[in-house]
Protein backbone atom coordinates (compact mmCIF):
# COMPACT_ATOMS: atom_id res chain seq x y z
CA UNK A 1 0.00 0.00 0.00
CA UNK A 2 1.12 3.57 -1.07
CA UNK A 3 0.94 5.10 3.08
CA UNK A 4 1.83 2.01 4.71
CA UNK A 5 4.78 3.38 6.26
CA UNK A 6 2.37 6.09 7.44
CA UNK A 7 -0.25 3.56 8.45
CA UNK A 8 2.96 2.04 10.49
CA UNK A 9 3.59 5.32 12.31
CA UNK A 10 0.25 4.69 14.53
CA UNK A 11 1.88 1.04 15.56
CA UNK A 12 4.81 2.20 16.19
CA UNK A 13 3.08 4.85 18.69
CA UNK A 14 1.52 2.43 20.36
CA UNK A 15 4.54 -0.17 20.34
CA UNK A 16 6.50 2.89 22.35
CA UNK A 17 3.49 3.21 24.92
CA UNK A 18 1.76 6.09 23.31
CA UNK A 19 -1.82 5.64 23.72
CA UNK A 20 -3.93 9.00 23.10
CA UNK A 21 -4.84 10.58 19.36
CA UNK A 22 -6.49 13.79 18.90
CA UNK A 23 -7.83 14.35 15.33
CA UNK A 24 -9.53 17.56 13.82
CA UNK A 25 -10.85 17.14 10.38
CA UNK A 26 -9.35 17.40 6.98
CA UNK A 27 -8.93 15.52 4.05
CA UNK A 28 -5.26 15.96 3.15
CA UNK A 29 -4.40 14.32 7.10
CA UNK A 30 -6.77 11.44 5.80
CA UNK A 31 -3.52 8.69 6.17
CA UNK A 32 -2.82 9.56 9.65
CA UNK A 33 -6.29 10.09 10.51
CA UNK A 34 -7.37 6.34 9.13
CA UNK A 35 -4.06 5.54 11.04
CA UNK A 36 -5.25 6.27 14.51
CA UNK A 37 -8.70 5.71 14.15
CA UNK A 38 -8.50 1.88 13.08
CA UNK A 39 -5.24 1.24 15.44
CA UNK A 40 -6.84 -1.09 17.97
CA UNK A 41 -4.23 0.61 21.07
CA UNK A 42 -5.08 4.62 19.74
CA UNK A 43 -7.86 6.15 21.51
CA UNK A 44 -9.23 8.91 19.40
CA UNK A 45 -10.84 11.87 19.72
CA UNK A 46 -12.13 14.68 17.18
CA UNK A 47 -12.60 18.39 17.71
CA UNK A 48 -13.28 21.00 15.20
CA UNK A 49 -11.51 23.90 16.36
CA UNK A 50 -7.56 23.43 15.89
CA UNK A 51 -6.71 25.84 18.65
CA UNK A 52 -9.12 24.10 21.69
CA UNK A 53 -7.93 20.65 20.05
CA UNK A 54 -4.56 21.44 20.86
CA UNK A 55 -4.75 22.62 24.40
CA UNK A 56 -6.94 19.56 24.91
CA UNK A 57 -4.56 17.66 23.77
CA UNK A 58 -2.11 19.17 25.93
CA UNK A 59 -4.41 19.27 29.39
CA UNK A 60 -4.68 15.15 28.70
CA UNK A 61 -0.78 14.64 27.46
CA UNK A 62 -0.64 16.49 31.32
CA UNK A 63 -3.05 14.26 32.89
CA UNK A 64 -1.75 11.27 31.80
CA UNK A 65 2.07 12.56 31.54
CA UNK A 66 2.27 10.77 28.11
CA UNK A 67 3.19 12.47 24.66
CA UNK A 68 -0.49 12.69 22.95
CA UNK A 69 -0.53 12.81 19.39
CA UNK A 70 -2.23 15.42 17.43
CA UNK A 71 -3.13 15.58 13.62
CA UNK A 72 -4.27 18.74 11.15
CA UNK A 73 -5.18 19.19 7.71
CA UNK A 74 -2.89 21.45 5.47
CA UNK A 75 -3.04 25.24 5.53
CA UNK A 76 -4.03 27.48 8.28
CA UNK A 77 -5.15 24.49 10.51
CA UNK A 78 -1.58 23.59 11.56
CA UNK A 79 -1.13 27.85 12.53
CA UNK A 80 -4.22 27.31 14.83
CA UNK A 81 -2.24 24.87 17.19
CA UNK A 82 0.42 27.09 17.72
CA UNK A 83 -0.77 28.88 21.19
CA UNK A 84 -1.30 25.49 22.57
CA UNK A 85 2.58 24.49 21.29
CA UNK A 86 3.81 27.56 22.78
CA UNK A 87 2.27 26.48 25.78
CA UNK A 88 3.61 23.21 25.97
CA UNK A 89 6.83 24.06 25.25
CA UNK A 90 6.95 26.53 27.77
CA UNK A 91 5.28 24.18 29.98
CA UNK A 92 7.29 20.85 29.19
CA UNK A 93 4.27 19.09 28.39
CA UNK A 94 5.27 16.74 25.07
CA UNK A 95 3.35 17.01 22.00
CA UNK A 96 3.73 14.51 18.47
CA UNK A 97 2.08 17.39 16.47
CA UNK A 98 1.29 16.45 12.76
CA UNK A 99 0.47 18.67 10.67
CA UNK A 100 -0.36 17.14 7.20
CA UNK A 101 0.91 18.96 3.78
CA UNK A 102 0.66 19.46 0.17
CA UNK A 103 3.74 18.60 -1.79
CA UNK A 104 6.22 20.86 -2.03
CA UNK A 105 5.85 21.69 -5.53
CA UNK A 106 2.83 23.18 -4.91
CA UNK A 107 3.57 25.88 -1.95
CA UNK A 108 2.96 29.06 -2.66
CA UNK A 109 0.69 28.21 -6.56
CA UNK A 110 -2.10 29.65 -4.85
CA UNK A 111 -4.10 26.30 -4.17
CA UNK A 112 -6.00 25.54 -1.53
CA UNK A 113 -5.21 25.29 1.86
CA UNK A 114 -1.20 25.44 1.06
CA UNK A 115 1.51 27.92 3.31
CA UNK A 116 4.57 27.21 4.33
CA UNK A 117 4.08 24.63 6.74
CA UNK A 118 7.64 23.50 7.31
CA UNK A 119 9.13 24.64 10.81
CA UNK A 120 5.74 26.52 11.42
CA UNK A 121 6.19 26.43 14.85
CA UNK A 122 9.26 28.41 14.81
CA UNK A 123 11.28 28.37 18.79
CA UNK A 124 8.40 26.51 20.26
CA UNK A 125 9.44 22.85 19.59
CA UNK A 126 12.08 20.68 20.40
CA UNK A 127 12.42 20.27 16.59
CA UNK A 128 10.91 19.87 13.39
CA UNK A 129 11.33 17.12 11.12
CA UNK A 130 9.71 16.86 7.34
CA UNK A 131 8.63 13.72 6.53
CA UNK A 132 9.14 12.36 2.97
CA UNK A 133 6.55 13.03 -0.22
CA UNK A 134 8.18 9.99 -2.48
CA UNK A 135 7.03 6.93 -1.20
CA UNK A 136 8.47 4.66 -4.56
CA UNK A 137 11.56 3.93 -2.74
CA UNK A 138 11.86 1.17 0.31
CA UNK A 139 14.28 3.46 1.92
CA UNK A 140 10.90 5.74 2.99
CA UNK A 141 9.94 2.91 5.29
CA UNK A 142 13.12 3.62 7.01
CA UNK A 143 13.05 7.10 7.21
CA UNK A 144 9.93 7.41 8.76
CA UNK A 145 10.30 5.16 11.22
CA UNK A 146 13.43 6.37 12.58
CA UNK A 147 12.10 9.69 12.27
CA UNK A 148 8.85 8.78 14.04
CA UNK A 149 11.04 7.33 16.56
CA UNK A 150 12.91 10.04 17.25
CA UNK A 151 10.65 13.05 17.49
CA UNK A 152 8.69 10.27 20.42
CA UNK A 153 11.95 9.72 22.33
CA UNK A 154 13.20 13.84 21.73
CA UNK A 155 9.63 14.85 23.00
CA UNK A 156 10.14 12.93 26.46
CA UNK A 157 14.00 13.76 27.43
CA UNK A 158 14.03 16.48 29.95
CA UNK A 159 13.16 18.95 29.20
CA UNK A 160 9.93 17.10 27.62
CA UNK A 161 7.88 19.20 24.64
CA UNK A 162 5.92 19.33 21.35
CA UNK A 163 7.83 18.06 18.51
CA UNK A 164 6.77 18.69 15.04
CA UNK A 165 6.41 16.57 11.93
CA UNK A 166 5.46 17.72 8.86
CA UNK A 167 4.20 15.46 6.36
CA UNK A 168 3.36 16.09 2.45
CA UNK A 169 0.73 14.26 0.88
CA UNK A 170 0.09 13.13 -2.71
CA UNK A 171 -3.84 12.18 -4.20
CA UNK A 172 -5.14 9.35 -3.96
CA UNK A 173 -5.31 10.06 0.01
CA UNK A 174 -7.97 7.63 0.50
CA UNK A 175 -7.57 3.65 0.31
CA UNK A 176 -10.30 2.04 -2.38
CA UNK A 177 -13.61 1.22 -0.33
CA UNK A 178 -13.59 -1.89 0.96
CA UNK A 179 -9.77 -2.15 1.41
CA UNK A 180 -8.65 -2.94 5.04
CA UNK A 181 -5.67 -1.05 6.59
CA UNK A 182 -2.76 -3.36 8.34
CA UNK A 183 0.28 -2.65 10.32
CA UNK A 184 3.27 -4.53 9.79
CA UNK A 185 4.64 -6.88 12.14
CA UNK A 186 8.09 -6.23 14.22
CA UNK A 187 8.64 -2.74 13.66
CA UNK A 188 11.55 -1.25 14.88
CA UNK A 189 12.01 0.42 17.66
CA UNK A 190 14.64 2.79 19.29
CA UNK A 191 14.98 2.64 22.70
CA UNK A 192 16.11 6.01 24.62
CA UNK A 193 16.93 4.99 27.95
CA UNK A 194 16.13 7.35 30.85
CA UNK A 195 19.11 9.54 31.95
CA UNK A 196 19.44 10.50 35.68
CA UNK A 197 21.10 13.42 35.63
CA UNK A 198 23.10 14.24 39.30
CA UNK A 199 25.73 16.01 41.32
CA UNK A 200 29.31 15.05 40.28
CA UNK A 201 31.27 14.38 43.60
CA UNK A 202 33.93 16.26 43.18
CA UNK A 203 31.42 19.69 42.51
CA UNK A 204 29.27 18.22 45.53
CA UNK A 205 32.22 19.07 48.08
CA UNK A 206 32.76 22.30 46.50
CA UNK A 207 28.44 23.24 47.06
CA UNK A 208 28.60 21.75 50.17
CA UNK A 209 31.38 24.46 51.47
CA UNK A 210 29.86 27.12 49.54
CA UNK A 211 26.29 26.21 51.18
CA UNK A 212 27.19 25.51 54.74
CA UNK A 213 29.05 29.05 54.51
CA UNK A 214 25.94 30.81 54.60
CA UNK A 215 23.33 31.48 57.10
CA UNK A 216 19.88 33.53 55.33
CA UNK A 217 18.70 30.54 52.65
CA UNK A 218 15.94 30.93 50.78
CA UNK A 219 14.92 28.21 48.57
CA UNK A 220 11.72 28.82 45.80
CA UNK A 221 9.43 26.14 43.61
CA UNK A 222 7.90 27.50 40.42
CA UNK A 223 5.55 25.43 38.92
CA UNK A 224 5.95 22.14 39.10
CA UNK A 225 4.00 19.19 39.23
CA UNK A 226 2.66 17.27 41.98
CA UNK A 227 5.22 15.33 43.39
CA UNK A 228 5.37 13.10 46.46
CA UNK A 229 9.20 12.16 45.90
CA UNK A 230 10.30 15.52 45.96
CA UNK A 231 7.92 16.40 48.56
CA UNK A 232 9.28 14.25 50.89
CA UNK A 233 12.63 15.69 49.96
CA UNK A 234 12.58 19.07 50.06
CA UNK A 235 10.38 18.74 53.41
CA UNK A 236 13.70 16.77 54.87
CA UNK A 237 16.01 19.12 53.84
CA UNK A 238 14.16 22.65 54.75
CA UNK A 239 13.81 21.36 58.01
CA UNK A 240 17.25 19.97 58.96
CA UNK A 241 18.77 22.73 57.26
CA UNK A 242 16.61 25.57 58.22
CA UNK A 243 16.21 27.12 54.85
CA UNK A 244 13.15 29.08 54.10
CA UNK A 245 11.06 28.10 51.29
CA UNK A 246 8.80 29.87 49.38
CA UNK A 247 6.04 27.81 47.16
CA UNK A 248 2.92 29.58 45.34
CA UNK A 249 0.01 27.73 44.64
CA UNK A 250 1.19 26.54 40.80
CA UNK A 251 4.20 24.52 42.29
CA UNK A 252 1.64 21.97 44.45
CA UNK A 253 4.02 22.50 47.48
CA UNK A 254 1.24 23.09 49.16
CA UNK A 255 0.68 20.29 51.26
CA UNK A 256 4.38 20.58 53.24
CA UNK A 257 3.57 22.58 56.43
CA UNK A 258 6.66 24.87 56.47
CA UNK A 259 5.85 26.26 53.32
CA UNK A 260 5.44 30.37 52.63
CA UNK A 261 2.39 30.55 51.08
CA UNK A 262 1.61 34.40 51.63
CA UNK A 263 4.77 35.56 50.68
CA UNK A 264 2.67 37.44 47.99
CA UNK A 265 1.12 39.37 50.11
CA UNK A 266 3.37 40.64 53.00
CA UNK A 267 6.06 41.16 50.42
CA UNK A 268 3.59 43.60 48.89
CA UNK A 269 2.36 45.27 52.07
CA UNK A 270 5.95 45.72 53.85
CA UNK A 271 8.28 48.07 54.44
CA UNK A 272 11.99 48.23 53.16
CA UNK A 273 12.84 47.60 55.55
CA UNK A 274 11.33 44.69 55.94
CA UNK A 275 12.08 43.39 52.91
CA UNK A 276 16.00 44.01 53.78
CA UNK A 277 15.88 42.20 56.40
CA UNK A 278 14.32 39.11 54.04
CA UNK A 279 17.08 39.45 52.16
CA UNK A 280 19.01 36.53 51.04
CA UNK A 281 22.50 35.23 50.68
CA UNK A 282 21.92 32.24 48.75
CA UNK A 283 18.64 31.69 46.55
CA UNK A 284 17.82 28.03 45.41
CA UNK A 285 15.36 27.98 42.59
CA UNK A 286 14.13 24.80 41.11
CA UNK A 287 10.46 24.70 38.79
CA UNK A 288 9.25 27.08 35.99
CA UNK A 289 7.49 30.02 35.91
CA UNK A 290 6.48 31.67 39.50
CA UNK A 291 3.43 33.83 40.02
CA UNK A 292 4.02 36.26 42.32
CA UNK A 293 5.05 39.81 41.12
CA UNK A 294 6.00 40.99 44.16
CA UNK A 295 8.21 38.13 45.08
CA UNK A 296 9.92 38.86 41.29
CA UNK A 297 10.43 42.71 42.52
CA UNK A 298 11.63 41.84 45.83
CA UNK A 299 14.88 39.80 44.73
CA UNK A 300 15.21 41.54 41.55
CA UNK A 301 15.74 44.61 44.50
CA UNK A 302 17.45 42.77 47.35
CA UNK A 303 19.63 40.53 45.17
CA UNK A 304 21.25 37.34 47.17
CA UNK A 305 24.73 36.98 46.91
CA UNK A 306 24.48 33.69 44.92
CA UNK A 307 21.74 32.40 43.35
CA UNK A 308 21.72 28.57 42.44
CA UNK A 309 19.16 27.14 39.40
CA UNK A 310 18.59 23.17 39.94
CA UNK A 311 17.47 21.84 36.68
CA UNK A 312 18.50 18.32 35.02
CA UNK A 313 18.99 19.91 31.61
CA UNK A 314 17.67 22.53 28.89
CA UNK A 315 17.48 26.40 28.40
CA UNK A 316 17.65 28.56 31.82
CA UNK A 317 15.67 31.51 32.62
CA UNK A 318 17.30 34.18 35.09
CA UNK A 319 13.65 35.40 36.43
CA UNK A 320 15.44 37.24 39.50
CA UNK A 321 18.43 38.51 37.76
CA UNK A 322 20.88 37.10 40.24
CA UNK A 323 21.88 33.67 38.88
CA UNK A 324 25.24 32.93 39.78
CA UNK A 325 25.25 28.99 38.98
CA UNK A 326 23.12 26.57 37.18
CA UNK A 327 23.29 23.16 38.69
CA UNK A 328 22.53 20.24 35.87
CA UNK A 329 20.72 17.12 38.35
CA UNK A 330 17.32 16.14 39.08
CA UNK A 331 16.24 18.49 42.23
CA UNK A 332 15.82 15.20 44.24
CA UNK A 333 19.47 14.26 44.00
CA UNK A 334 20.48 17.61 45.15
CA UNK A 335 18.80 17.68 48.10
CA UNK A 336 19.56 14.61 48.99
CA UNK A 337 23.55 15.30 48.01
CA UNK A 338 22.89 18.54 50.14
CA UNK A 339 21.53 16.38 53.13
CA UNK A 340 25.45 15.38 54.11
CA UNK A 341 26.36 19.92 54.65
CA UNK A 342 27.61 19.55 58.30
CA UNK A 343 25.44 21.23 60.50
CA UNK A 344 26.23 24.65 61.76
CA UNK A 345 27.24 23.50 65.75
CA UNK A 346 28.44 26.10 67.17
CA UNK A 347 25.19 27.64 69.56
CA UNK A 348 25.64 30.96 67.57
CA UNK A 349 26.32 29.83 64.12
CA UNK A 350 23.00 27.90 64.37
CA UNK A 351 21.20 30.70 65.44
CA UNK A 352 21.67 32.46 63.22
CA UNK A 353 20.13 30.12 60.12
CA UNK A 354 17.36 30.07 62.38
CA UNK A 355 16.87 33.71 62.97
CA UNK A 356 16.47 33.86 59.22
CA UNK A 357 14.41 30.90 59.16
CA UNK A 358 11.88 32.55 61.77
CA UNK A 359 11.76 35.77 60.52
CA UNK A 360 10.01 34.03 57.39
CA UNK A 361 7.96 31.71 59.73
CA UNK A 362 6.70 35.35 61.70
CA UNK A 363 5.62 36.66 58.54
CA UNK A 364 3.83 33.88 57.35
CA UNK A 365 1.44 33.22 60.51
CA UNK A 366 1.29 36.99 61.18
CA UNK A 367 -0.53 37.32 57.23
CA UNK A 368 -2.64 34.06 58.09
CA UNK A 369 -4.29 35.37 61.13
CA UNK A 370 -4.51 38.58 59.21
CA UNK A 371 -6.30 36.73 56.97
CA UNK A 372 -8.76 34.59 58.74
CA UNK A 373 -9.63 37.79 60.26
CA UNK A 374 -10.17 39.14 56.73
CA UNK A 375 -11.84 36.34 55.14
CA UNK A 376 -14.05 35.87 58.51
CA UNK A 377 -16.01 39.34 57.94
CA UNK A 378 -18.24 38.53 54.95
CA UNK A 379 -18.22 40.39 52.02
CA UNK A 380 -19.15 40.10 48.38
CA UNK A 381 -16.29 40.56 46.19
CA UNK A 382 -14.58 38.27 43.98
CA UNK A 383 -11.74 37.21 46.23
CA UNK A 384 -14.40 36.26 49.04
CA UNK A 385 -15.88 34.22 46.52
CA UNK A 386 -12.35 32.01 45.38
CA UNK A 387 -11.48 31.85 48.91
CA UNK A 388 -14.94 29.85 50.07
CA UNK A 389 -14.40 28.04 46.89
CA UNK A 390 -11.01 26.97 47.71
CA UNK A 391 -12.18 26.01 51.05
CA UNK A 392 -15.05 24.25 49.80
CA UNK A 393 -13.01 21.62 47.41
CA UNK A 394 -13.18 18.01 47.97
CA UNK A 395 -10.20 15.98 49.33
CA UNK A 396 -9.38 14.88 46.18
CA UNK A 397 -9.75 16.89 43.01
CA UNK A 398 -7.56 19.00 40.32
CA UNK A 399 -8.14 22.93 40.27
CA UNK A 400 -7.58 24.70 37.15
CA UNK A 401 -6.93 28.73 37.17
CA UNK A 402 -7.15 30.32 34.54
CA UNK A 403 -5.09 33.84 33.51
CA UNK A 404 -5.31 36.11 35.06
CA UNK A 405 -6.79 37.03 38.37
CA UNK A 406 -8.62 33.53 39.06
CA UNK A 407 -4.57 32.05 39.35
CA UNK A 408 -3.64 35.13 41.43
CA UNK A 409 -6.68 35.64 43.63
CA UNK A 410 -6.21 31.62 44.34
CA UNK A 411 -2.20 32.23 45.21
CA UNK A 412 -2.65 35.22 47.17
CA UNK A 413 -5.08 33.17 49.30
CA UNK A 414 -3.15 29.73 49.29
CA UNK A 415 -4.12 26.12 49.73
CA UNK A 416 -3.79 24.86 53.24
CA UNK A 417 -1.49 21.96 54.11
CA UNK A 418 -4.47 19.69 54.70
CA UNK A 419 -5.31 20.09 51.08
CA UNK A 420 -3.01 17.40 50.20
CA UNK A 421 -5.08 15.35 47.54
CA UNK A 422 -5.60 19.18 45.34
CA UNK A 423 -3.84 19.12 42.05
CA UNK A 424 -3.06 22.75 40.84
CA UNK A 425 -2.73 23.41 37.46
CA UNK A 426 -2.71 26.35 35.07
CA UNK A 427 -1.56 27.74 31.64
CA UNK A 428 1.57 29.58 33.23
CA UNK A 429 3.80 28.69 30.50
CA UNK A 430 2.80 31.75 28.49
CA UNK A 431 -0.27 33.22 30.45
CA UNK A 432 -2.51 33.13 27.82
CA UNK A 433 -6.51 33.64 28.13
CA UNK A 434 -7.00 31.53 24.88
CA UNK A 435 -6.95 27.62 26.15
CA UNK A 436 -7.14 27.64 29.68
CA UNK A 437 -10.96 25.89 29.32
CA UNK A 438 -9.82 23.24 26.49
CA UNK A 439 -7.18 22.43 29.10
CA UNK A 440 -9.25 21.71 32.03
CA UNK A 441 -11.13 19.71 29.15
CA UNK A 442 -8.46 17.71 28.38
CA UNK A 443 -7.44 16.62 31.98
CA UNK A 444 -11.07 16.14 33.02
CA UNK A 445 -11.43 13.57 29.88
CA UNK A 446 -8.42 11.56 30.62
CA UNK A 447 -8.80 11.30 34.45
CA UNK A 448 -11.60 10.34 37.16
CA UNK A 449 -10.92 12.97 39.63
CA UNK A 450 -13.22 15.73 39.91
CA UNK A 451 -12.17 18.70 38.43
CA UNK A 452 -13.15 22.63 39.13
CA UNK A 453 -12.07 25.55 36.79
CA UNK A 454 -12.13 29.26 38.21
CA UNK A 455 -11.96 31.47 35.18
CA UNK A 456 -12.68 34.99 34.27
CA UNK A 457 -15.82 36.04 31.82
CA UNK A 458 -13.20 36.87 28.82
CA UNK A 459 -10.56 33.71 29.50
CA UNK A 460 -14.10 31.84 29.23
CA UNK A 461 -15.89 33.19 25.99
CA UNK A 462 -12.70 33.01 24.39
CA UNK A 463 -12.41 29.55 24.51
CA UNK A 464 -15.46 28.60 24.23
CA UNK A 465 -14.89 25.89 21.54
CA UNK A 466 -13.81 23.60 24.56
CA UNK A 467 -17.27 22.49 24.78
CA UNK A 468 -17.67 21.76 20.36
CA UNK A 469 -18.01 18.78 20.44
CA UNK A 470 -20.34 15.63 21.88
CA UNK A 471 -17.90 14.29 24.84
CA UNK A 472 -19.54 14.28 28.18
CA UNK A 473 -17.91 16.04 30.88
CA UNK A 474 -19.35 14.86 34.44
CA UNK A 475 -16.23 15.52 36.25
CA UNK A 476 -16.29 19.32 35.30
CA UNK A 477 -17.50 21.75 37.45
CA UNK A 478 -16.79 25.79 36.39
CA UNK A 479 -16.87 28.83 38.23
CA UNK A 480 -16.76 32.00 35.68
CA UNK A 481 -15.91 35.08 38.25
CA UNK A 482 -18.35 37.38 35.26
CA UNK A 483 -17.38 40.75 35.88
CA UNK A 484 -17.60 42.33 32.52
CA UNK A 485 -14.12 42.38 31.40
CA UNK A 486 -10.46 41.97 32.50
CA UNK A 487 -10.51 42.92 36.04
CA UNK A 488 -6.68 42.92 35.62
CA UNK A 489 -6.53 46.16 33.96
CA UNK A 490 -7.86 47.97 36.67
CA UNK A 491 -5.62 46.11 39.26
CA UNK A 492 -2.03 46.88 37.55
CA UNK A 493 -0.97 50.80 37.60
CA UNK A 494 -1.58 52.64 34.55
CA UNK A 495 -5.04 51.71 32.78
CA UNK A 496 -6.96 52.48 35.78
CA UNK A 497 -5.64 56.09 35.07
CA UNK A 498 -6.51 56.77 31.62
CA UNK A 499 -9.17 58.83 30.02
CA UNK A 500 -9.03 55.69 27.73
CA UNK A 501 -10.20 53.19 30.13
C1 LIG B 1 -4.53 35.14 24.21
C2 LIG B 1 -4.37 36.28 25.14
N1 LIG B 1 -4.78 37.51 24.77
C3 LIG B 1 -4.66 38.57 25.62
C4 LIG B 1 -4.13 38.39 26.87
C5 LIG B 1 -3.96 39.59 27.81
N2 LIG B 1 -4.84 39.42 28.99
C6 LIG B 1 -4.37 39.02 30.17
S1 LIG B 1 -5.55 38.93 31.33
C7 LIG B 1 -6.72 39.46 30.27
C8 LIG B 1 -8.12 39.68 30.72
C9 LIG B 1 -8.76 38.47 31.25
O1 LIG B 1 -10.06 38.75 31.62
P1 LIG B 1 -10.94 37.71 32.39
O2 LIG B 1 -10.84 36.38 31.78
O3 LIG B 1 -12.32 38.27 32.51
O4 LIG B 1 -10.23 37.59 33.78
P2 LIG B 1 -10.01 38.68 34.94
O5 LIG B 1 -8.80 39.47 34.62
O6 LIG B 1 -11.25 39.53 35.03
O7 LIG B 1 -9.79 37.82 36.11
C10 LIG B 1 -6.19 39.68 29.00
C11 LIG B 1 -6.97 40.15 27.82
C12 LIG B 1 -3.71 37.09 27.22
N3 LIG B 1 -3.19 36.80 28.41
N4 LIG B 1 -3.87 36.05 26.35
Amino acid sequence: MLYQPIYDIAELCALKGLSQAILCPGSRCAPLTLAFTRHEHISTKTFSDERSAAFIALGIAHQMNQPVILVCTSGSAAYNFAPAVAEAYYQQIPLLIFSADRPTAWIDQRDGQTIRQQAIYGGHVKKSFALPEDYSHPDTGWFINRTVNEAINLALEFPRGPVHLNAPFREPLYPPKYEAIHFSKNLRIIERLPQEITVPEQEKKQLLKVFSSFDKILLIAGQEDYNETLLKTVERFIKQQRVAFIGDVISNFHRLPATVRYADSFLAQGTDGLRKSLQPELLITLGKSVISKNVKLFLRKFKPVEHWHIQEAGPVADTFQSMTKVIPSVPEAFFESLQDAPKKTAPFEAQKRDNYFRLWEAEEHRTERSMESFFSTPAFSELHLTFEILKSLPPRCNLHLANSMSVRYANFIGLEASKKGIHVFANRGTSGIDGCTSAAVGHTLSGEVPNFLITGDMAFFYDRNAFWHNYALPNLRIIVLNNHGGSIFNMIDGPADLPEK
